[in-house]
């Protein structure tokens, strides 16, 4: 049999990978990873500690290793589980015999990769600099920003002014929006965005639409009816509700924890 462990936490990148574990009945182990800045260099399981980054070089949850094969970047990983444990093709497609389908499941995988980019900003950690007005041209944000090897720094100007910004709150929020309208145009016609059943792309997708409205007060019911169905039928899954809890923290006080800590590096 098999050894896979998992490196995790359950944030919305987190949970996709251990709910495709339990789904697939594959036993795993998990080791909790800490993505606090403060424990960088203090705590042996911190995603940027030298063993880690050996792992996974981006130095962040999800990762899997299979016996002693190192698997990083969310969507990577749901595919190679697939490829190694879902023999069947109950949540995938074979890339030859369905070229079709399987290409379906690629495109929403990717187009997925978009939403993290518009939720992350949209709300924590930036969500009380949101109401700014400071106008701010994404260029120049694009230069604002510094970097180290590996930790994103917020941009100067978001973190330097208690002024708002109507522009970013605008640009974010519309930006979340149009995307989960792209999914709902999708759900109102297909029960499942890939090849006609439940598949990874089900999987990755969900974990970025279930904690969305919460953060940015999105009325899914109302404003995406279909999403909200498809959110349903997916959390209505033993498998769903399993993994959402691998590992198991106390998420309520990790996302306080992690608010602080983002505060601190302001
Ligand atoms: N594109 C990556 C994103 C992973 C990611 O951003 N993980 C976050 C937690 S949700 C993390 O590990 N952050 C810790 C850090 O950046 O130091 C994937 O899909 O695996």
């Amino acid at each position: 049999m098999s050894q896979v462990t998992l490196y995790s936490f359950p944030t919305a990148n987190g949970v996709p990978v251990s709910i495709f574990l339990e789904e697939l009945g594959t036993p795993y182990t998990t080791v909790t990873m800490s993505i606090m800045d403060k424990d960088i260099g203090k705590v042996h399981n911190q995603v940027k500690s030298p063993w880690f980054l050996e792992k996974n070089p981006n130095g962040r949850i999800p990762t899997v290793t299979v016996d002693g094969f190192n698997v990083f970047e969310t969507s990577a990983i749901l595919l190679y589980l697939a490829a190694e444990f879902d023999k069947e093709h109950k949540f995938s497609f074979h890339p030859i015999e369905n070229p079709k389908e399987y290409s379906e499941v690629l495109q929403w995988l990717f187009f997925t990769v978009w939403i993290p980019l518009a939720v992350q900003p949209a709300c924590h950690p930036f969500k009380k600099y949101l109401n700014s007005t400071v106008a701010l041209d994404p260029c120049k944000v694009k230069q604002l920003i510094s970097f180290d090897s590996h930790r994103r720094k917020l941009p100067v100007a978001l973190t330097s002014t208690s002024t708002s910004s109507p522009y970013a709150q605008n640009r974010y929020l519309s930006e979340v929006k149009r995307l989960y309208s792209v999914l709902e145009s999708r759900l109102s016609q297909h029960k499942w965005l890939a090849g006609g059943k439940y598949t990874v792309a089900d999987i990755k997708t969900h974990g970025w639409v279930r904690g969305a409205p919460k953060m940015l007060d999105i009325d899914l019911a109302a404003e995406y009816p279909s999403l909200k169905d498809w959110l349903d039928r997916i959390e209505a899954r033993p498998a769903v509700q399993k993994g959402l809890n691998v590992p198991a923290v106390d998420i309520e006080k990790a996302i306080a924890e992690l608010t602080a800590d983002a505060d601190k590096s302001k």
